[in-house]
């Protein structure tokens, strides 16, 4: 048995903020995972062991929430709990969902009042990394920690020695530590960049580092849990093939960097080339240490073979022949060129709709809302979804219940190999996003970084 001292001890050598088993449990064969999260307010510790716990709201009481770990064809039972004072929901994103099922409050189910349950059931019919969090008022309850990590595993899975989910995370915290208050819902983060932080963590730890075998080869799998920052990660130390992203399958290439728009998610074969392994994170110009891989040689000797990965499962571009485009041109924002929108029936000047109802946002002059089809489309269509960033601020757009290929009009754009659920625009930037409008329902399309959505940046599109 190991002694309490001596666990304190092999932390401390460790050198960073904690240790952590490095291999995540895989289930066994089954169908039917069943889950219960409860949404409550909670005290956590992320800003490390000499500080204060900060009031957070979390499922299970754990940052990030539980990790719900499947194979390919389970069926996920999520019985939710609401202890919060609030209403809430559950999305599950990147999961091409039943549409009862997607946990958008007010479109596709009533929110789960407070003292309520609701029991999410679907299956999961892809693998790779998904995630899960609140989608009420998810500007405000994704920054307080509602959400967690949801990975679906496959028999064709790359064999590794270690497999690690990264869930990084931007904070606002105040001086004490704890979530900023008052500048939840703040007007000039709405319009501008969204809830930016000022405290990184990755699995709720500063720099935390995990013991991996010398010379390993293991699965990182990458989540920006953040409400509105765009990571930039960099990897020193290893060989790292990027495999997957937002939990579809691309053209396998080597990284030694990768840009995350909030939301995005991407799997990386990292082969340990050092006795450690350095991921920093880059985004504002100044390095910020975000995790280690530490050669551990307790844990033996690596085994997972080093091979080139191929990738063979990207699914074929459709074709486009017969696609239907629908444009959608955003604007709004701070520095925008947008003078009016529809909302609520009617066309209002953007002084009035920003400081009677919090809107500043339009797609096609329309103010989002979820009243507002935005199109209807026939199942089976290949569609088109058109958008020009318009605006002044880059977007991470984000297609519910489907994923979608990524085309743009300038040669010179560097675009994905497969398929994405979260696309990140530039300002000025064209892209069209491409996908078979097969899953029947009412889906949303809008920006992830949250404060857009609920200002306004949003679409509802009928596919029946
Ligand atoms: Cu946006």
């Amino acid at each position: 048995m190991l002694q309490r001292r001596d666990f304190i001890k092999a932390l401390s050598a460790c050198g960073a903020a904690g240790l952590i088993p490095a291999t995540l449990p895989r289930p066994a064969l089954g169908s039917v995972r069943s889950y219960q999260l409860t949404a409550g307010k909670s005290a956590f510790n992320i800003t490390g062991p000499e500080q204060a716990d900060t009031d957070m709201w979390l499922y299970n009481d754990t940052c990030p929430g539980p990790l719900l770990r499947l194979r390919r064809g389970d069926i996920v039972r999520a019985a939710v709990t609401n202890q919060l004072d609030v209403p809430t929901t559950v999305h599950w994103h990147g999961i091409r969902n039943i549409n009862d099922m997607d946990g958008v409050a007010d479109l596709t189910q009533a929110p789960i009042a407070p003292g309520e349950s609701f029991t999410y059931e679907f299956p999961v019919n892809h693998s790779g990394t998904f995630w899960y969090h609140a989608h009420t008022m998810s500007w405000e309850q994704v920054a307080r920690g509602l959400y967690g990590p949801l990975i679906v595993d496959a028999d064709d899975d790359p064999v590794t020695d270690h497999d690690i989910c990264l869930m990084i995370d931007d904070w606002r915290l105040d001086k004490a530590g704890q979530i900023h208050q008052s500048s939840l819902g703040s007007l000039h983060d709405w319009s501008h960049a969204g809830r930016l932080g000022n405290w990184l963590t990755v699995n709720a730890q500063s720099d935390p580092a995990f013991p991996v075998k010398r010379r390993a080869r293991i699965r990182l799998r990458l989540i920006n849990a953040a409400n509105a920052r765009v990571l930039t990660l960099r990897f020193d130390g290893v060989e790292a093939q990027l495999v997957a992203l937002d939990g579809a399958p691309c053209r396998t290439e080597y990284v030694t960097k990768i840009t995350l728009a909030p939301a995005q998610r991407a799997d990386i074969i990292c082969d340990l080339v050092a006795e450690k392994a350095v991921i920093r994170e880059t985004s504002t110009g100044t390095d910020y240490p975000a995790g280690q891989l530490v050669a551990t040689p307790e844990l033996g000797g690596a085994t997972a073979p080093k091979d080139v990965i191929n990738t063979t499962r990207v699914p074929p571009l459709p074709d486009l022949s017969q696609a239907r485009h629908i444009l959608l041109h955003m604007q709004g924002g701070a520095m925008g060129n947008l003078t009016e929108a529809r909302y609520d029936g009617a066309v209002l000047p953007l002084r009035e709709l920003a400081q009677k109802h919090k809107k500043l946002w339009a797609f096609n002059g329309q103010v989002g809302d979820y009243s507002n089809i935005f199109a209807e489309i026939k199942r089976g269509t290949v569609i088109s979804l058109d958008v020009v960033n318009d605006t002044a601020w880059p977007h991470a757009m984000h297609l519910h219940g489907h994923h979608f290929w990524v085309m743009a009009d300038d040669p010179t754009a560097i675009l994905p190999s497969g398929q994405r659920d979260t696309w990140l625009m530039q300002p000025q930037e064209r892209a069209s996003l491409v996908f078979l409008a097969d899953n029947p329902g009412l889906w949303l399309f809008h920006c992830h970084m949250l404060e857009h959505a609920a200002a306004g940046m949003g679409a509802v599109l009928l596919i029946d």
